[in-house]
């Protein structure tokens, strides 16, 4: 989302900084955006199809061999076991890919409509319990309010580092400068986590807790606010919110003193915090992935949410409000088989496991099995895009064992790396430079409403599809028609028809009761730009496809390579962005109350001596950027963070190797002695365990590292959403013996 300025001499992009323009990022950028050039320029990028040989290696080939490969591949799987045999898996960079975000449905859908049963995505390892809170409190998976960071003096950061994240489901241009900017006019910012992160270095203050067991500290909070008397109706809520008064009575056994031994936060801090909060003018929580993979990430996530309304913080400046995003996405639709009023988890269930459906997914870590395990139902082809399970999913060992088994798998990527060297094709996209950018689902989230559009900076190459493309070929295969021979222009104007129908005949879309034919009739082009021009067109500023003269098109926003900037955050925006059946945020659903129970039992439980927690780097970006060299100066950072008392009493020493051992599995890494932790807890960083046999990554393979993913078992997980715990997985760490 940062706006860049890249410098190009000769057909190579030479310089690449922070657009001072920009109206969103204002010259902005973090190490990664500076390295566009890099992935463009990286030797082992992939720019032909892989195709593999019977040796086991891969060999490069032209397109029209690799689709017939594919073909050759997938179509007997499908005749004979049909697309229940198929599943997908979409990984993190589809997000940030123009023509793989607008695509995707097409191959999800259309491959659900021919009979895949579920898909998979790192979903289940990152935000899935605030896509069910956000779901069931806001009425859609996508739509929940952020932190008005420019306004609040008080801000409480849970499980997130935005110091090194840059903010998630938050997008700000400036994150870190922002906190500093509350601190400046006065406020504060409290971070609670097990470890004093980049950002708790930042804050006021710095709240270590146990990892999983926010829910316990926030129930606290609610408490003490409600016996100090703290809570009372905000008059911009009156009847808007459902639920308030039995949150705070399910609150009743959670007192700061209860909590205090499983969080190891003693009651007077929770005490002081909470009186903080009913101090503060315009106070608001904000959290993410600590909260959210970890064991009670539901219910902490949704406590969250139930106080910042117990505040009066939702809708309210410096609180927590809704944004308005300039693009209308389809994603602000439910998705098309939540068929009911309410929400409905649990639909159907995985074969071999029988874990629940949760927004049409199973949690990722059972991908593994459903390859092994032979049986009706079998999956015995994949397609995997932009994604790199083997590294990012729970029971990676597993899955790494599994991908070899599979009739066939096919990746759309670009690079030959731990996960695609399984695949038997891979097909490449075009490189960040070599493609149209626009954002969607990060504008969701975003500080401000802004509308962009990215040229390509190299020309399009007339040689090479568009990952667009390649989903909607792989789609049509899915659909019966064998995969040299689709034709991808009518399979994008039926897409695109059906997703315009769909709006039409949906309650709350821009094009309600509309008429399908004349509005499909009214866009111009094709592919990702097309989409955009609607998404643009149908938004708060768009022309409504000619209904609004004189508003936005795809069109005008080309005119300002630098961006528009539209409107800043507002409050009272509850009529327009809560989608509830009732129109109200609904507090209480069975999906919450009903684990109630299960938090209360960690009350009693002994916490385990020690366990696991995940972290981020700011030269990172989950497994898939360490190729680039820029990015990987410095001293060794995939270490293991113990605390000195710890490395102490475990005989461990700074820069020495040692084991680290759960009941998932086991490795080898180099310990890092550091105050930064709260005793009992070590830190793993995700996105390593390079430098596999077969993968083309020269830079990422000097600098391997371990999979943190070899030691998070699969069976744990957050129940109301399905989602891996990765936080707070009891473990035991030893000198490594020679
Ligand atoms: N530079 C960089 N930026 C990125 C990424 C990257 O890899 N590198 N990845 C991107 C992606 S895909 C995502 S999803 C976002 C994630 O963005 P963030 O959510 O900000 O992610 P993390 O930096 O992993 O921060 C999670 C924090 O939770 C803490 N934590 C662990 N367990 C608990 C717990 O039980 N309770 C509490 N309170 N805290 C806990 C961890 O110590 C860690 O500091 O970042 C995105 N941005
Ligand atoms: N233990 C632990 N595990 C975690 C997490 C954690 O905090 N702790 N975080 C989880 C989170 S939040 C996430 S999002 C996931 C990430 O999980 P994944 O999405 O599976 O993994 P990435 O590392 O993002 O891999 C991205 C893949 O996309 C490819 N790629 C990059 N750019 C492009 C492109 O432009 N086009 C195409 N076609 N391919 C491209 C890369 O080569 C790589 O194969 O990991 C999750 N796993
Ligand atoms: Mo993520």
């Amino acid at each position: 989302m940062c706006g860049l300025r890249i410098r190009v001499e000769g057909g190579t992009a030479v310089d690449v900084r922070g657009n001072a323009e920009d109206v969103w990022s204002r010259g902005h950028i973090c190490p990664k955006g500076a390295t566009l050039g890099h992935l463009h320029d990286d030797p082992d990028r992939l720019r032909l199809p892989m195709v593999r040989t019977p040796d086991g290696g891969f060999r490069e080939v032209d397109w029209p061999e690799a689709y017939d490969e594919v073909e050759r591949l997938l179509r007997p799987v499908l005749a004979e076991h049909g697309a229940r045999a198929m599943t997908v898996y979409v990984g993190n960079p589809v997000a940030h890919n123009l023509g793989l975000a607008t695509y995707i449905g097409a191959l999800v859908g259309m491959a659900g409509a021919a009979g895949m049963p579920a898909y998979y995505s790192p979903g289940t390892v990152d935000q899935w319990p605030l896509n069910v809170v956000s779901a069931l409190l806001f009425g859609g998976m996508w739509n929940a309010p952020i932190p008005d960071l420019s306004r609040t003096d008080y801000l409480m950061v849970l499980g997130a580092n935005p110091a090194v994240s840059q903010g998630s489901m938050l997008s700000a241009p400036d994150v870190v400068g922002s906190l500093a900017a509350i601190r400046r006019r006065g406020g504060k910012v409290v971070v609670v986590d097990p470890r004093r992160t980049e950002t708790a270095a930042r804050a006021s203050a710095w709240v270590p807790i146990r990892p999983g067991t926010d829910a316990l500290l926030l129930f606290a909070l609610l408490r003490a606010l409600v016996e100090g008397g703290a809570i009372s109706e905000a008059p911009h809520l009156k009847g808007k919110v459902l639920g308030l008064e039995e949150a705070i009575a399910l609150s009743e056994p959670f007192s700061p003193e209860r909590v205090s031994a499983a969080t190891g936060v003693d009651a007077g801090t929770i005490r002081s915090l909470a009186a903080e909060l009913a101090a503060a003018d315009r106070p608001v929580l904000y959290s993410r992935i600590g909260l959210c993979t970890q064991e009670f990430g539901t219910l902490a996530t949704w406590l969250v949410f139930v106080l910042n309304v117990a505040l009066g913080s939702v809708d309210r400046l410096g609180g927590a409000l809704f944004t308005k995003p300039a693009v209308w996405s389809p994603m602000f639709m439910k998705p098309p088989d939540q068929t009911t009023d309410r929400w409905e988890f649990g639909r159907f269930f995985s074969r071999v496991s029988g874990a629940p459906e949760v927004l049409g997914q199973f949690p990722v870590g059972c991908l593994a099995e459903e390859i092994d395990t032979p049986g009706d139902g079998q999956i015995r082809a994949l397609i995997c895009v932009a994604g790199n399970p083997v590294v990012s999913a729970p029971g990676s060992r597993r899955l790494d064992e599994a991908l070899p088994r599979l009739d066939v798998m096919i990746c759309v990527d670009n690079w030959l790396n731990e996960t695609t060297r399984h695949a038997d094709v891979i097909l490449p996209g075009l490189s960040p430079l070599e493609r149209a950018h626009a954002d969607d689902l990060y504008w969701m989230y975003a500080t401000a409403s802004c509308v962009k559009w990215s040229e390509p900076v190299f020309a399009e190459r007339p040689d090479r599809p568009g990952e667009w493309e390649l989903l909607l070929r792989l789609a049509g295969a899915a659909l019966g028609t064998p995969v040299p021979d689709v034709d991808v222009a009518a399979m994008d104007d039926l897409y695109v028809q059906g997703l315009v129908a769909t709006a039409c005949a949906t309650e709350g879309t821009p094009l309600t009761g509309r008429d399908a034919a004349a509005a499909f009739a009214s866009l111009e082009g094709r592919g990702p730009e097309r989409l955009v021009d609607l998404g643009i067109r149908l938004g708060p500023w768009g022309d409504d496809l000619g209904v609004r003269p004189g508003g936005l098109t795809l069109a005008d926003v080309r005119r300002h390579p630098d961006g528009l900037w539209l409107a800043d955050l507002d409050e009272g925006r509850l009529d327009d962005a809560v989608t509830t059946p009732s129109g109200c945020i609904e507090l209480i659903h069975p999906q919450i109350v009903d684990d109630i129970p299960r938090l209360a039992a960690r009350l009693d439980r002994e916490s385990p001596p020690l366990v696991l927690t995940s972290r981020r780097h700011l030269r990172s970006n989950n497994s898939w950027m360490h190729n680039v060299p820029a990015l990987m100066r410095g001293r060794e950072r995939c270490t293991l963070l113990v605390h000195p008392d710890d490395a102490r009493d475990l005989g461990l020493s700074d820069a020495t190797s040692a084991t680290v051992e759960t009941d998932g599995g086991s490795v080898d890494v180099v310990v890092q002695v550091s105050a930064e932790m709260m005793p009992g807890v070590v830190s793993l960083p995700h996105g390593w365990g390079h430098g596999r046999p077969g993968t083309m990554l020269a830079v990422a393979n000097a600098h391997p590292g371990v999979n943190a993913n070899v030691l998070n078992p699969v069976g744990v997980v957050d129940v109301p959403s399905s989602t891996h715990v990765v936080n707070g997985v009891p473990c035991r760490v030893r000198p490594r013996s020679s």
